[in-house]
């Protein structure tokens, strides 16, 4: 069966202040053509959800869970205690961003608080974990696991890598072009 006709990443986060930064793993999933099914498990708001949620994900069969949380983000590890699917850690910085409003009150350690707490897990419930707040690398690391499984996932996780390449080489031919500085008012707009 083909990759791209079942559900197979759960993406969770802790707090719908969290959906800021956890959109990019769906883009990145949606760009590959990998369907996940998207929901808000709070480990200290919704304890009892948790276990819930990965008996969910067990019998829905998903191969991966993202999970995103920031301040001492529990989510993560948390999840992985109860479920033998790998589980992808995205520490979050920006939080407390319920309101529309532009400002928002980033955690006190700067996501430095989420990403310890996701990394450190004692000896036997793994969780590994990304950068602060890059939730895209999240969904393309899912797609990695994934890629084991679906030759095709392969194939385009290397066409992907094709095109960094070819971005990069693209701009580097016009910063040798225009010289450094007018190559950077132009791409910053000065
Ligand atoms: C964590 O607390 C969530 O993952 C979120 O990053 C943080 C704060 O959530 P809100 O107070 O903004 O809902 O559990």
């Amino acid at each position: 069966m083909s990759y791209s006709k079942k559900l197979l990443v759960g993406i969770i986060m802790g707090s719908s202040s969290d959906s800021k930064i956890m959109h990019s793993a769906a883009t990145a999933l949606d760009e590959f053509g990998v369907k996940h099914e998207d929901q808000i498990v709070s480990a200290h708001r919704t304890p009892t959800r948790l276990l819930d949620y990965a008996i969910h994900a067990e019998k829905q069969g998903f191969k991966v869970i993202i999970a995103g949380a920031g301040g001492s983000a529990h989510l993560p590890g948390m999840i992985a205690s109860h479920t033998t699917i790998p589980v992808i850690g995205v520490p979050i910085m920006v939080y407390n961003d319920k309101t529309n409003s532009d400002k928002f009150k980033a955690s006190a350690f700067g996501g430095l608080d989420a990403l310890l707490s996701i990394s450190e897990m004692p000896t036997g419930s793994p969780v590994v974990t990304v950068g602060v707040n890059k939730a895209a690398n999240a969904g393309l690391y899912a797609i990695k696991i994934l890629a084991n499984e679906f030759p095709e996932l392969k194939t385009k996780l290397k066409k992907h890598k094709e095109i960094q390449h070819k971005t990069v080489l693209k701009e580097s031919d016009e910063m040798k072009k225009l010289g450094l500085a007018r190559f950077a008012s132009k791409k910053f707009k000065k």
